[in-house]
């Protein structure tokens, strides 16, 4: 009876021998950690457990009893799954059933235990271990990129101020890691803009701005999580350029431009006072109305003779016919003039007197360019109409009948006759040059006529 015990006992511990009697026996159930954590990175399916799964039992090495068979898994929404790679070593391992979303869910918890082979190749009496905790972390994968929360910002800016931060941007981004969804970094695109932006999308002015230089200002910026991803789109960022309030009169322009002769004209229509939301006690304007001459206009009341010729473009070494009386030049001493100084003298002229310039002041023989500049204000004709005014004459030195060159008005026109071969005495061929001159016919006209024009 005592040999029979043994017996039994050698068969138990060596199973190969005697296979059906170890096969009816299933004495201990497999054993495992009490927990795992395991780290999966998501959308792929292998999770990385720690400890390894590997689940042992005390029946190795007989067959069914000592192997394992399975893994099993408890929570139905688990995703994962586990399957026993080897039955004799007790390894196995744990995968998802499909993609996992860290944006979706970031952890998962749920029961694992491990059942051994049974008794018998049918699987009957088998064991099961004890529940074990799995803990699974999803690793975040960078798939997105930051993104605005506007599509447009907007911020205004008074001219001439530094800013701390003009306006702040923001961009948010999906993932589910810190990593890869904080924002790290901004940066503005556009090249050459007086503005930065710091980390935290502070958009700031680098140098004061001015409202005359630009008005609008649009920058392009982007964002980067800290996985250094770029946002795909950048976003547009408007900053308007306000004027500092200036108080006074605003809405006019210093200079008006009026044509004579077109009726009364409002000469600040538009005109308001601008107090920058200050107190006002009183208001008290003055007007100063000065005839600022135009441009670069022959004015004869404000320059000089000879800053006059050179604004009618006269050509240097003109030869003034009509100079200030000196004791060389006396032969206007006897004209009539207003109370200008010396050279801005002007000389009335009734037709009745004239000057006698003398021979050696006057050219005799005009050359083939020539300018003739002259300045009038031309009254109201005292003889008939047809009488001819004359402005200048050159003629014979004995009866004075023939004109070598003469300037005149005569009815409407502006009239110059040259003589260019006045020496050959038997030749008349003058040529005579007409200007049909609104200012001629206008009796308070100004007169200006340069002696460039085509014979007619
Ligand atoms: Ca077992
Ligand atoms: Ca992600
Ligand atoms: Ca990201």
């Amino acid at each position: 009876m005592k040999m029979c015990v043994i017996t039994a006992m050698l068969f138990l511990v060596l199973p190969g021998q005697c296979g059906i009697l170890a096969g009816k026996v299933n004495k201990h159930k497999p054993w495992i950690e009490t927990s795992y954590h395991g780290v999966i990175i998501e959308n792929m399916d292998t999770v990385m457990l720690d400890p390894p799964l590997v689940a042992l039992d005390k029946d190795a090495p007989v067959p069914y009893a000592g192997e394992i068979c399975a893994f099993k898994i408890h929570g139905l929404e688990a995703p994962f799954e586990a399957e026993v790679l080897n039955r004799t070593s007790g390894e196995g391992v744990l995968r998802a059933r499909g993609p996992i979303d860290c944006e979706q869910q970031k952890e998962y918890t749920f029961i694992i235990q491990a059942y051994d082979c049974g008794a018998t190749p049918s699987g009957a009496n088998w064991k099961k271990s004890h529940k074990a905790v799995v803990h699974i972390q999803v690793d975040d994968v960078n798939e997105f990129s930051p993104v605005f929360r506007e599509p447009l910002y907007h911020a205004t800016v008074t001219e001439g101020k530094i800013y701390d931060s003009i306006l702040q941007v923001e961009a948010w981004d999906q993932d589910c890691s810190p990593q890869y969804s904080q924002i790290c970094n901004y940066e503005i695109v556009t090249q050459d803009t007086p503005f930065a932006i710091d980390r935290n999308g502070n958009i700031r002015n680098t140098e004061r701005l001015s409202y005359d230089k630009q008005q609008h200002y649009k920058i392009m910026v982007t964002a980067y999580d800290c996985g250094q991803k770029r946002a795909m789109e950048s976003v547009s960022v408007h900053i308007d350029v306000k004027p500092v309030c200036k108080p006074g009169w605003q809405g006019w322009n210093k200079r008006v431009d009026y044509e004579p002769g077109t009726g009364s004209k409002q000469l600040f229509s538009k005109m308001h006072l601008e107090t920058c939301d200050g107190p006002l006690s009183s208001v008290r304007a003055m007007v100063e109305l000065q005839t600022s001459h135009i441009g670069k206009g022959c004015d004869r009341e404000t320059y000089s003779e000879k800053s006059l010729q050179k604004l009618c473009g006269a050509a240097s070494g003109s030869t003034d016919l009509l100079p200030a009386p000196s004791a060389s030049t006396n032969w206007t001493a006897s004209l009539l003039t207003d109370n200008g100084r010396d050279s801005d003298l002007i000389f009335r002229f009734d037709g009745r007197q004239a000057a006698n310039i003398p021979e050696w002041v006057v050219p005799q023989n005009l050359t083939d360019q020539f300018t003739i500049a002259t300045w009038m204000k031309h009254g109201p004709s005292p003889g008939l109409r047809a009488e001819k005014e004359t402005l200048l004459c050159n003629s014979d030195k004995t009866e004075m009948n023939r004109h070598h060159y003469s300037l005149y008005v005569h009815n409407c026109r502006l009239v110059f006759l040259l003589r260019r071969d006045f020496i050959q005495l038997d030749s008349f061929r003058p040529a005579e040059f007409h200007w049909r001159l609104e200012q001629v016919r206008s009796p308070r006209g100004t007169l200006l006529a340069k002696g460039n024009g085509e014979p007619r």
